[in-house]
């Protein structure tokens, strides 16, 4: 029996050494160790022996059992090591590579103005006033000396939402609501989205604006001139020269379209001002009587001015941008170069 211990013993040691993985180990064991293991089959002849000879075999019984049991632990910590190396090697990451950059969002140009000029306003004592985008014709025309049959309603320039309701044209229907519902004095800006059917190179049917206007007692042009320059000045700088030419809106009576000197050529004449040296950026003029009738303001006590300028035309020739279209493709390109 001592024989068939030893041999036994040889064999599962080299079955547990020889065990690839933890699975096959623990069945090796199982098949040596285990109740119906090759151990408990040898062991059941032990009733054969003698008195003597039993705790001698008990004893290399045990024996076996402790070494294969050490046998089976050294080889399960030889197993998890291997497997713990081929993972480290498998999952190894390379922390010397750049890491991903997380790209920070700009704002689009067209915001960007408009923070621009709102801060010039401001300063100047403009308060800032919004409405809605779909507007009544009442406001977007009527209020602002624009009859039913007038030209600048046509079908080709409108987007009708119903007979009644258009999507604005210009943001003025703002002011018309601001002056319905606040007394003069008034300094308040308009900025916004507005729509017309218009689109080409140069076209887009949704554009932006900022309109203005001042109303109190004894507001005159000189007002106008003063408030408008001080804008220029501080929107293109001080040594840009500015022009006051005549004009004509349906709201304003006198009516002054303002050009600032060329800032692509500095007044040489360029392909950007059409070799004029000048180049128009806003439309203002003496808000009219038939205006403030529309808003129940006595045009003997209250005199005032108003303004509007496209935000796309004065983007392109503070940044630079040479086409319109460039606003509205939101090619990240493109928007990128503008980080505040
Ligand atoms: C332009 C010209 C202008 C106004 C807008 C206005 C508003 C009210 C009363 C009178 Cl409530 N006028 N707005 C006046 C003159 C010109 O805009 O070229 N805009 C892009």
């Amino acid at each position: 029996m001592e024989q068939q211990l030893k041999a036994m013993l040889i064999e599962a040691r080299k079955a547990l050494l020889e065990a690839g993985n933890e699975v096959d180990l623990h069945s090796i064991r199982v098949q040596y160790l285990g109740k119906k293991g090759r151990l408990t089959a040898i062991m059941k002849d032990m009733g054969k022996l003698t008195a003597e000879e039993r705790p001698i075999i008990g004893a290399v019984a045990n024996k076996v059992k402790d070494e294969l049991a050490s046998v089976f632990e050294q080889q399960l910590q030889t197993l998890k090591h291997q497997h713990l190396a081929e993972r480290m090697e498998q999952e190894r990451i390379d922390v010397t590579l750049p890491g991903r950059h997380q790209r920070i969002g700009t704002k689009h140009p067209i915001t960007l103005i408009t923070e621009e000029l709102v801060e010039i306003f401001s300063y100047l004592g403009f308060s800032v006033a919004q409405g809605p985008e779909v507007e009544e014709d009442f406001y977007n025309f009527e209020a602002l000396n624009l009859p039913k049959d007038h030209p600048a309603r046509d079908m080709q320039d409108t987007f009708y939402i119903t007979d009644n309701e258009v999507l604005r044209t210009h943001t003025s229907p703002v002011q018309i609501r601001s002056m319905l519902q606040h007394q003069p004095p008034l300094r308040i800006i308009a900025p916004g989205t507005v729509y017309r059917r218009d689109s080409d190179i140069t076209h887009s049917p949704m554009f932006h604006q900022i309109e203005g206007f001042m109303v109190d007692e004894h507001i005159t042009f000189g007002d106008l001139k003063g408030v408008l320059t001080a804008f220029i000045t501080e929107c293109f700088g001080k040594n840009v020269g500015v022009r006051f030419r005549p004009s004509f809106f349906p709201f304003t009576e006198p009516s002054a379209e303002v050009d600032i000197q060329c800032v692509i050529c500095g007044g040489n004449g360029c392909r950007v001002c059409q070799n004029s040296g000048w180049l128009e950026i806003l439309g203002s003029g003496m808000i009219d009587p038939e205006v403030f009738a529309s808003v129940n303001y006595s045009s003997e006590k209250y005199s005032g001015f108003a303004f509007g300028m496209g935000l796309e035309r004065i983007a392109m020739l503070k940044y630079g941008v040479n086409d319109l279209r460039l606003f509205f493709e939101n090619d990240v390109r493109f928007l990128r170069q503008f980080c505040a």
